[in-house]
């Protein structure tokens, strides 16, 4: 199998937490050369990572990824032990997902101060930190998210967080994780993981090239190679 996935896409990072938390070992990653000239349509119709490619085609969509992985290998599967704890799961990861992470990335073409719209920031950030209250409310108080075990909504939550730390404070805004306590501590803890640490370590890698023009180079190189100068 073949995940398409890129350093700093917290939805790719979701699912290699997943994969090395795990121990799949049959899987290879590879960011599509097509990332870099905005032509993702050709490895998925949805044209965003990540996506995985099997024998018979591919399987798009973070979460439709993660439950394949968890019903390929039930006996590792990262899903909770109980009813409850399965449905608290499910919860939280769809918080990260749907709350969080959707509203960051709504959010993120208002970055650049020269031409950003205010009210379509605070639009958005309001519902980041709604998001924010409702984890604050589902969230165990343990090591991780659910239990004493770590599961998929670890591995959704700890991208989504790192992007609230990292990217909400670059709209001039607190970062919502300041204002939570119950979140704030799991954060400080969950960091702590291996895998985690090993998604964390990715991302930051990733932030640090888009930064530092790393990434507009490989863009400029991918455009060149193409013939699209
Ligand atoms: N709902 C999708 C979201 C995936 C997504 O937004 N991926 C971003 C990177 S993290 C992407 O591919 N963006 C490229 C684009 O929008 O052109 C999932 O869960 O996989």
């Amino acid at each position: 199998m073949k995940l398409y996935t890129g350093d700093l896409s917290p939805y790719s990072a979701k699912v290699r937490m997943q994969i090395y938390a795990m121990g799949i070992d049959d899987i290879d990653f590879e960011l599509p050369p097509s990332f870099y000239l905005g032509k993702l349509s050709e490895v998925s119709p949805l044209g965003r990572i990540p996506v995985l490619e099997v024998e018979d085609g591919i399987i798009p969509e973070s979460e439709v990824i993660a439950e394949y992985l968890d019903d390929l290998y039930p006996e590792r599967a990262l899903v909770g032990a109980t009813p409850r704890q399965r449905a608290d799961v499910r919860l939280l990861s769809r918080i990260a997902d749907v709350y969080l992470m959707n509203n960051i990335f709504m959010a993120l073409p208002q970055l650049p101060r020269k031409t950003r719209v205010d009210a379509i920031r605070d639009l958005f950030v309001a519902q980041v930190r709604r998001g924010m209250g409702a984890l604050e409310r589902h969230i165990g108080e343990g090591p991780f998210a659910v239990g004493g075990a770590l599961s998929r909504a670890d591995c959704t939550l700890v991208p989504a967080l790192w992007m609230c730390e990292n990217t909400v404070p670059r709209l001039d805004v607190d970062n919502p994780i300041v204002a939570t306590e119950k979140v704030a501590a799991y954060w400080e803890k969950i960091q702590q993981n291996e895998h985690a640490a090993r998604v964390l370590a990715e991302m930051t890698a990733g932030m640090k090239a888009r930064l530092d023009g790393t990434e507009r180079k490989m863009v400029e190189a991918a455009r060149a190679k193409a013939g699209q100068g």
